[in-house]
């Protein structure tokens, strides 16, 4: 090998021996510099004769041409193994999944109402609205609920700012003052119809909402849903509400061939006053009686206080608990699963 040829091969090794572009351009001054080894070998001509120079001079720049190609070949290595790092450092996983728009759905309780309000709206029954803070008249007062009954204690009954001593306010416990509202309204539109002895349309109403007790365990929320009905008119017995209320539990349910039991019981603004069993024939529930709801004939006081004579209007009324009628129809064990907002449940009832 001649001295040029060594030359090329030893700056093309400096070259590849230069990990850095930094490295790089000290190795390319050993060689192309100001006094690198080939501006060197390039000033040594002027000693030659001119034909020497020129076969001499074309050989140097052979060689200068070869180092200068070695020079950029891995000046480019350098800069793709530079990119190469930095894509790899960069990187981005485009198979992760995207983020969406969630979409969004009622809530199962929600639907659950919605359900009840068609099934009920279906029978003629208006929905009547009110608020969540309340007047203990209405709220117990109105509804025949004796000065010293226990829901009335503060143990029970949730309390506000507000009110006075003897008119305290309160968080409605259930959604009957809705219903008493409603009451007094109608029969206020129908006042002159009444006097003149007239017959009113009847009072047809549900009253679905969210209502509050100091109450707090696995199947106990301090704040729950309700939902009751009302039917107030001048020949509305008891076997229409077996029937209404037959008739909504088989519709929200799905199930022809669901039976029901009302058992006695007492509430302060029924008489008589029932509780409504209810047994599936077929499924996992199949055979056992499952309390669905409270109900009874209005009692006349509660009759009086909506501004009708209980000597000629009378009806009947009940209560149910939407959370739990939820939990029954889609097989939920746990009320709180309801209240504590994580979208991974409530989801799968969009
Ligand atoms: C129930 C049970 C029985 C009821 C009574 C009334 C009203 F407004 F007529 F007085 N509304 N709802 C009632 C009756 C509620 O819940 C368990």
């Amino acid at each position: 090998m001649n001295e040029l040829d060594a030359l090329v091969e030893s700056a093309r090794a400096g070259f590849v021996q230069a990990a850095t572009p930094a490295d790089l351009e000290n190795a390319k001054a050993q060689y192309l510099g100001k006094s690198g080894r080939i501006t060197e070998l390039m000033k040594g001509l002027g000693a030659l004769s001119v034909e020497e120079k020129k076969t001499r001079g074309a050989a140097i720049n052979q060689a200068k041409q070869a180092i200068e190609g070695a020079l950029t070949e891995r000046r480019q290595a350098l800069a793709d193994a530079e990119l190469q790092a930095q894509l790899k450092a960069e990187a981005l996983d485009v198979t992760l999944p995207g983020r969406q728009r969630g979409q969004g759905g009622l809530h199962p309780v929600s639907l659950t109402l919605e359900r009840i309000e068609a099934i009920f709206g279906s029978m003629g029954f208006e929905v009547a609205d009110g608020p969540e803070i309340e007047s203990d008249w209405f709220n117990f007062t109105a509804l025949n609920t004796p000065e010293d009954h226990p829901a009335r204690s503060m143990h029970d009954t949730f309390y506000v700012e507000g009110g006075s001593e003897k008119a305290p306010n309160l968080l409605r416990t259930h959604t009957s003052p809705m219903q008493i509202r409603h009451a007094v309204q109608h029969v206020k539109r129908h006042r002159a119809d009444l006097d003149a002895g007239r017959p009113m349309p009847e009072i047809r109403v549900i009253a679905p909402g969210r209502t509050y007790r100091v109450d707090s365990d696995a199947t106990h929320s301090p704040m729950f849903h309700q939902c009751e009905g009302l039917w107030v008119g001048e020949n509305v017995s008891f076997k229409d509400l077996k029937y209404v209320f037959t008739d909504f539990c088989r519709t929200f349910f799905e199930s022809d061939d669901l039976v029901l039991r009302f058992r006695p019981s007492f509430f302060p603004f029924t008489e008589p006053s029932a509780e409504i069993d209810i047994q599936f024939q077929h499924g996992p529930l199949a055979g056992r009686w499952l309390e669905v709801a409270g109900s009874g004939q209005v009692h006349p006081n509660v009759v009086r206080n909506m501004g009708l004579d209980p000597e000629r209007y009378i009806g009947f009324a009940f209560g149910m608990g939407p959370d739990r009628l939820t939990m029954l129809r889609y097989g939920v064990n746990d009320l709180r699963l309801f209240f504590d907002g994580d979208v991974r449940f409530l989801a799968q009832f969009r």
